[in-house]
């Protein structure tokens, strides 16, 4: 009985959404020109298995590049359920290494598969029903997200921010979202294409003495490779000669280690040199002014740790100073079970200040450090003192430190 009112509710539905399958008038045939005109695309090397063979690497890609994103930005921004441990010391590097090679490889293949489908922008009629008017508006979102990841990465990367009228994080993060969606969408529609173009071969069509589908193919794993090799360049230095796109070597800079923001342009200049400096750490009930003497006279302890900045460098550096949980401790905290909030000289932008969560404030590794590679901090590298912790972003190894506050973490 329910189930006869049921089944005639959907035939109903289904009767009343009939129109979103109907045909729609064909558009004037005179328009059909340029692009539009038949045989307009010709290549016998578009084919669905094509599509969808550059269609599954560029998942896999995208996919490994969301994931690690968003561990980068969760670390950044942490919900209540994310902890970020701060070992091992070098996995932060390894992820966000990931994300910028993935992302950067995705750039030749999305380039190819947008290629080997773009003649359907073209395709007669425009729209065949409401249905495919709304697939075709999906595809455009997905495009869209896509491209937009790519671009606002690079630009980013390349500190070009005047093209982002927007927050570079922000957006970045909320159009991944949107991407991934739009992906998931996109392949859940295509599976019935998909899945035979994957699993039953198709001969290649193309003649002799033209480009073949291996040959294609190859020509776009090449390019992946080869971007993904100059990536990591910023990072491995036997690699740095062929990383022709990457923007920053990893030992080049004061003491061998890269710069993202100086202290000229961080405006701290007169400021790191004042004779009244002091580096105050504030606990619940009492508060420590250390001079740069009294923190020389602390116990210092060195460590080797790289800076692994969001943009994909990173660098190693040896670095020198006190141990953070020392320092929280002064001010009368338990140093197990505190979070540290770490304050520059720099007055105003958004990496003046951090909060160092009680992993990193715990480990040993991490140190307010006074010296690099033995010589007193480079004032571009945080002089007089800075923040070094193990497996965190390069955004958040606070430079210039004046003041650190102990405050519960529970
Ligand atoms: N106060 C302050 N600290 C900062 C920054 C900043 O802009 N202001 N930039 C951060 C970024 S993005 C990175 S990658 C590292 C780079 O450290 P380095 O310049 O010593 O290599 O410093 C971090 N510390
Ligand atoms: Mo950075």
């Amino acid at each position: 009985m329910v189930r006869d009112v049921a089944a005639g509710l959907i035939a109903r539905a289904r009767r009343g959404l009939a129109w979103l399958n109907a045909p729609l008038p064909p558009p004037p045939a005179a328009l059909r020109r340029g692009p539009w005109r038949r045989g307009a695309f010709d290549s016998k090397l578009r084919s669905p298995r094509l599509t969808s063979l550059l269609g599954a690497a560029l998942g896999v890609a995208f996919t490994i590049c969301f994931v690690t994103g968003l561990i980068s930005h969760f670390i950044q921004h942490p919900p209540f359920w994310f902890s970020w441990p701060a070992r091992p010391v070098n996995l932060y590097r390894v992820t966000q290494g990931t994300h910028v090679a993935t992302g950067l490889a995705s750039v030749p293949l999305l380039g190819a598969k947008l290629w080997s489908v773009y003649p359907r922008l073209f395709g007669w009629p425009p729209a065949r029903s409401v249905v495919h008017a709304i697939e075709r508006a999906s595809i455009a979102v997905l495009v869209a997200a896509a491209l937009f990841q790519l671009v606002s990465g690079i630009l980013n990367i390349a500190h070009w921010y005047g093209p982002m009228p927007f927050f570079f994080t922000a957006g970045h993060y909320w159009s991944a979202w949107l991407a991934i969606g739009a992906l998931l969408t996109h392949i859940g529609v295509k599976l019935p294409i998909i899945r035979p173009a994957l699993t039953r071969p198709t001969p290649d069509r193309t003649g002799p003495g033209t480009l073949s589908r291996r040959g294609l193919l190859g020509t776009i794993g090449a390019a992946a490779g080869v971007i993904t090799l100059a990536t990591v360049g910023q990072t491995v230095a036997p690699l740095a000669p062929v990383a022709v796109l990457a923007p920053r070597r990893p030992r080049s800079g004061p003491q061998h280690v890269p710069v993202n923001k100086t202290a000229g342009a961080a405006g701290v200049r007169d400021a790191l040199f004042d004779p009244a400096y002091r580096l105050t750490v504030i606990g619940p009930s009492r508060t420590e002014s250390l001079t740069l003497t009294d923190l020389a006279a602390l116990p210092q302890h060195t460590v080797v740790l790289p800076i692994s900045c969001v943009e994909g460098w990173s660098s190693t550096g040896t670095w020198t100073g006190v141990r953070l949980r020392d320092l929280v401790a002064l001010a009368g905290v338990d140093p197990d079970d505190v979070e540290a909030y770490v304050e520059s000289l720099e007055t105003r932008g958004r990496y003046r200040a951090t909060t160092v969560p009680p992993p990193h404030v715990r480990d040993p590794f991490t140190l307010i450090a006074l010296r690099l590679g033995g010589e007193p901090l480079h004032p571009d590298h945080g002089y007089p003192a800075r923040l070094i912790a193990p497996n965190r972003p390069g955004v958040l190894q606070t430079k210039w430190v004046a003041r650190i506050t102990a405050r519960s973490a529970s």
